[in-house]
């Protein structure tokens, strides 16, 4: 979602100045009070019903829709991987989604963890596996893939978690393993608080890599909700869960009620 912004001593003057820009169907998504000449002004955040639009139906993607015993054509677990910058929440994200109801929660998750890297990773997801009772398996390289995946071939959602190195450094054998393993989703976890500059560059590396959603996390450290909407407008990929604390499961929503209610919908001309 493009979002221009507009300045002015009034609403009435920044509204002008957004109708102009956009057109009659200027909707204003944020405002704030600034400082305008030697007094005082607001600033408004302006998009068009076009871009709002498809800003709703790419953080509605839809949940897929599994029950027990649905599989591929192929017979294979439906296979989803976390990808993203060190420290995003990917494992934490993992085990929230494994049991919270409004994501696989209800299924038979497995976990599949291609992070051997980072010293106690595994423990922190094998851990999570063993409180929930959820199998988990480890591939150090795409030789163990195929006896990890006939161990969790029962499972209706498999959770690979994946370590947290960009494209850039060493990981060959882990992206090797993930290529392997063809996810049907890969989604980007990133934190809302990770400064534009380095989310557009990271995204381009992750959607190198497959990522076709993203996952937002730590929302909670952000103050306002419309500035979150404003992040996942610029990851502009679909997102369908975001998180908010510490809490497994507990701190995982569906992103559409969060983002797009903290959208402001009127008119620019209306609320002028
Ligand atoms: N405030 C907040 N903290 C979170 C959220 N999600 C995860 N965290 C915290 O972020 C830290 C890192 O989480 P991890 O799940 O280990 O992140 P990771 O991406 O797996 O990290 P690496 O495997 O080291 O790359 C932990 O302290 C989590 O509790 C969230 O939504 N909000
Ligand atoms: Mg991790």
């Amino acid at each position: 979602m493009r979002l221009e912004t507009f300045r002015g001593p009034d609403y009435a003057t920044a509204f002008a100045f957004a109708n102009s820009e956009l057109g009659d169907d200027a909707i204003l998504v944020w405002s704030r009070n600034i400082r305008y000449g030697t007094g005082t002004g607001v600033e408004v955040a302006c998009t068009t019903s076009d871009l709002l639009s498809q800003f709703r139906s790419r953080v509605s993607p839809g949940t897929p829709r599994f029950s027990a015993g649905t599989r591929r054509s192929d017979g294979r677990p439906f296979i989803l991987a976390l990808v993203g910058p060190t420290g995003a929440g990917k494992t934490t994200t993992a085990a929230k989604l494994a049991v919270h109801p409004d994501a696989f929660g209800g299924l038979k998750v497995g976990f599949l963890s291609l992070d051997t890297y980072r010293a106690g990773a595994v423990e922190q997801l094998q851990s999570y596996a063993d409180v929930a009772g959820l199998d988990f398996e480890l591939a150090y390289d795409s030789r163990d893939l195929a006896g990890a995946l006939t161990r969790l071939a029962k499972c209706d959602v498999i959770l690979v978690d994946t370590p947290g190195r960009g494209p850039k450094s060493n990981g060959a054998a882990w992206r090797a393993m993930l290529n392997r393993l063809d996810p049907d989703e890969t989604h980007f976890v990133v934190p809302a608080t990770m400064r534009t500059d380095l989310l557009l560059a990271a995204r381009s590396d992750y959607t190198s890599m497959g990522a076709s959603h993203a996952i937002i996390t730590k929302v909670d450290e952000v103050p306002l909700d419309s500035m979150v909407a404003v992040f996942a407008a610029e990851v502009g990929m679909p997102v369908r869960w975001v998180t908010d604390g510490q809490d497994v499961p507990t701190d995982l929503r569906e992103a559409g009620p969060t983002l797009i209610g903290a959208l402001g919908t009127c008119p620019a001309m209306a609320a002028a």
